[in-house]
């Protein structure tokens, strides 16, 4: 058996969640790989939504097992605190078992999240925009190994490699200014990380592979987006960790040639949130509509959006990064009321018309060279077969198929899990 992934190939907020939620009955283990709370994933069934932060999105599927990945960065208390919102609704993955930590994850303490803080502030107009959740700070801790994992709550000396580290945090922060008040954080923190020593801690290497030998099926998913890759997205203005294929490998210890299916999640446009470039940004009133008719706020931060047209070269690029075997596009129904649809084929950069994302596209601006396609104008929320997709919605299926030389294999109609349809 191989390991299939799940990931989004823009800036994020595709519907990763809403897509493992569906696809989810035909897996035993669903495994988040890298991130954080910094991930928002939004599922809707039953007239219920729910947004996951740190748990993987098979979680409201019965008898799958959910592990949280050596490669994501934990914090306990937005941990516990998702968990005793399943539990309001209904839901205890504690309780049932359907919950495992990888050892290998690493902690975000309180004082990781003023590093985040302060380290945004004195950036200016060149902040990354970060969801300020310690993401950025934890994982330096990680590759400077100075972090702590989940593994280390349950060792005698937790405590005092917790005061060594905050201690080294202190320091960096004194540099910054006055260091605000964190007791509240602190205590929660430390309750939290006593709660979480009662979900089972897992070598999840040997917990992946053990199923894959067994011939369980595995879905890897993926959170923020490939263009938000710490070494393959617009650097600096990217997340920390690797969320490309490649970061499910080193995230759950599967070798690569254990990869399965990789499927690429997309919108029908494009969003992103942050700091960073972004070619076919709509800075006008299509860029609201977008923005408004896609509900574009931040699932975790609340913040506005910034949305505009798709973007050929930069899904080629994630495509190729990825090796992405089916492509799964999303949120068509936004542009229902659309007489006209733009995509991106090309980019003008330094004078010249290049199809591939520029290593200088920081500095200097790659300008969208559009073409046009027709609109359904029509809508397609109610539509449940794939004989039901109206032609010009076919036609711009066909014409993204051709450019991007993969096939799309599900189209997503609205939020519901109901709204999916298999082409
Ligand atoms: P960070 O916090 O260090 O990972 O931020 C670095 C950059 O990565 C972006 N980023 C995201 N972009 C889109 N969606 C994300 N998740 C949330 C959501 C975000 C939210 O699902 O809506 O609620 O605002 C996400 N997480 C990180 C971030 O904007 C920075 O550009
Ligand atoms: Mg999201």
């Amino acid at each position: 058996m191989q390991v299939d992934v799940l990931l989004g190939l823009q800036w994020g907020d595709e519907g990763k969640g809403k897509i493992v939620d569906v696809f989810c009955p035909k897996y035993d283990l669903i495994a988040r790989f890298q991130g954080g709370p910094n991930a928002g994933h939004t599922l809707e069934f039953d007239n219920k939504k729910f947004v996951l932060n740190t748990i993987p999105s098979g979680i409201f599927n019965e008898g799958t097992l959910n592990l949280i990945g050596g490669g994501v960065v934990i914090d306990p208390i937005i941990l516990k605190r998702e968990l005793d919102n399943l539990r309001t609704a209904g839901f205890d993955p504690v309780g049932k078992g359907s919950l495992v930590l990888a050892r290998k994850a690493h902690l975000i303490l309180p004082t990781h999240q003023l590093l985040d803080a302060a380290s945004e502030s004195k950036m200016g107009a060149g902040k990354i925009g970060s969801t300020l959740k310690g993401i950025g700070p934890t994982y330096m801790d990680k590759t400077g190994r100075n972090g702590l994992r989940v593994g280390d709550t349950t060792l005698p000396d937790f405590m005092e490699r917790y005061e060594k580290l905050k201690a080294k945090h202190l320091e960096i922060l004194s540099h910054y200014g006055e260091i605000p008040d964190f007791s509240e954080k602190e205590t929660a923190f430390l309750a939290a990380i006593e709660f979480i020593k009662s979900i089972p801690h897992v070598d999840a290497e040997h917990l992946v592979n053990s199923y894959l030998k067994e011939g369980k099926k595995v879905l890897a998913e993926g959170a923020q987006g490939t263009l938000l890759d710490v070494d393959f997205g617009s650097y600096p203005f990217v997340t920390s960790s690797n969320t490309t294929t490649a970061g499910a490998c080193t995230g759950l210890g599967v070798a690569p040639n254990k990869i399965g299916a990789v499927y690429g999640i997309f919108k029908a446009y494009a969003t992103r949130v942050g700091g960073g470039p972004f070619p076919t940004e709509l800075e006008d009133e299509t860029g609201e509509e977008l923005r408004k008719l896609g509900h574009e706020f931040g699932a975790t931060t609340g913040r506005a959006r910034r949305t505009g047209w798709i973007d050929i070269p930069a899904l080629k690029y994630a495509i190729m990064l990825n090796g992405v075997t089916e492509l799964i596009m999303m949120k068509a129904d936004v542009l229902d009321t659309f007489e006209t649809i733009k995509v991106c084929t090309h980019y003008k950069h330094n004078g010249e018309t290049i199809d591939y994302m520029p290593y200088e596209i920081i500095t200097n601006k790659a300008e969208p060279v559009l073409e046009e396609v027709e609109g359904w104008n029509q809508d397609i929320t109610g539509i449940r077969t794939k004989d039901e997709i109206p032609a010009a919605l076919q036609n711009y299926i066909a014409y993204l198929e051709k450019a991007l030389e993969v096939p799309i294999k599900y189209l997503s109609v609205g939020p519901d899990r109901v709204q999916t349809i298999e082409l």
